[in-house]
């Protein structure tokens, strides 16, 4: 990485090619505490999430990290320990650090097993997940295998048919390879919302559709702020999303031995954003699959879907602005570049 950030803005139109931003955040991450490891992998990922304009999960988080780091809430240096403990099965405690690092860890080790065994899974506990999720389970689809990974949050989240909050907004990201194209990946909160993109309403002062949440009575609202200050979010989907949330619950926390959405307090940390959860993922090796290649069947599948009409998949949108991003550079207003560059100290 030898590009300075400023050299690859210009004043008027600011943008930022890929390697200038991670540089940008990493100086960030590196400022405010965290080692250099950690801070590589967190550039990488939210630099990857801006590229690809998952806004709610890119530089917009930048402030959060850092007045979490600030707070103590985190640990930024912290050095994951991986444990092999079945032929397909590997723990990693994260070390109250964040749950990327872990991944970043383990995954060598996750590989191994899910190709010899056909399956493995990776529990990561004393996590912190701040960010987007297709990211930690994209890569496995460019390398053949499929991913599924689930993550909790903070409580926010009215299970249906309960009236106060309990789950957090708990995504659910999947990622398949497939012939021709790039691979199937969804990402999405199993709240009807996710709450970045609450913040991110507020902050522009406008109204979200209806039935994402409710306000502090439990009356459903569309103002952000009532949301934010005192109400809760609602499930997408009704039962069936809350069905989602809860087995995101069991899985991200029981499973793993971390906490639930509802099981940390972080309130004698002021400035602290980072839910302290944690992260389950599961890696299956297709080849291990009777018939055809499985990408050729998932390219089939996307074939008949576009034969009845669909003009869309999950993941097009992003890879568009992937593209856009490689031709024109990575668009930041100027306010949030000179933001981005005072926590860089630079
Ligand atoms: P969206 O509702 O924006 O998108 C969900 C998925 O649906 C994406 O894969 C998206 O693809 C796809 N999609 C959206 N619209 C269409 C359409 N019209 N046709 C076909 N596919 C479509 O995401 P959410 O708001 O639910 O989540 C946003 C992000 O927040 C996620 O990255 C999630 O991981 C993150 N999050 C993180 C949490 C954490 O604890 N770390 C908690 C909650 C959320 P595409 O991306 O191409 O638009
Ligand atoms: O957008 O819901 C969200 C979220 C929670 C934790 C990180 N992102």
């Amino acid at each position: 990485m030898t590009a300075s950030p400023e050299m690859a803005v210009s004043s008027a139109n600011p943008s930022l090619d890929f390697d200038s931003l991670v540089l940008l955040l990493e100086q960030i991450f590196v400022r405010h505490g965290t080692s250099a490891d950690v801070a590589r992998t967190l550039a990488l990922n939210c630099a990857g999430a801006e590229r690809d304009g998952a806004h709610s999960h890119g530089v917009f988080r930048i402030p959060g990290y850092v007045s979490t780091l600030k707070s103590g809430w985190v640990n930024g240096q912290a050095v994951p320990v991986v444990e092999d403990v079945a032929s397909g099965f590997v723990r990693v405690d994260a070390g109250n650090g964040f749950a990327q690092p872990a991944l970043a860890a383990a995954r060598a080790l996750l590989v191994e097993k899910a190709r010899s065994a056909g399956i493995a899974v990776l529990a990561i506990r004393n996590s912190h997940h701040f960010a987007a999720l297709w990211p930690d389970v994209e890569p496995f689809a460019y390398d053949g295998l499929v991913a599924l990974s689930v993550v909790n949050s903070m409580t926010c989240v009215v299970p249906h048919g309960a009236d106060r909050p309990l789950f957090g907004t708990n995504p659910i990201a999947f990622a398949a390879p497939r012939a021709d194209g790039e691979p199937i990946v969804f990402d999405l909160a199993t709240s009807a919302i996710a709450h970045g993109d609450v913040q991110i309403a507020a902050r522009k002062g406008e109204r979200l559709p209806a039935g994402m949440g409710v306000d502090g009575l439990g009356q459903p609202t569309q103002d952000p702020k009532a949301i934010l200050e005192g109400g809760a979010l609602l499930p997408f989907g009704g039962h069936k999303g809350s069905a989602l949330s809860m087995m995101v619950e069991l899985l991200a926390a029981a499973l793993t031995g971390g906490n639930f959405s509802f099981e940390f307090d972080w309130s004698n940390h002021p400035g602290a954003k980072t839910p302290w959860t944690g992260q389950l993922l599961i890696v299956i090796d297709p080849s291990k699959a009777a018939g055809q290649s499985f990408a050729e069947r998932s390219q089939e599948l996307v074939r008949q879907m576009h034969g009845v009409g669909l003009k869309r998949l999950p993941g097009d949108r992003r890879h568009q602005q992937r593209a856009k991003s490689a031709e024109h550079g990575i668009a930041l207003d100027a306010q949030t570049l000179a933001n981005l560059k005072e926590l860089a100290g630079s």
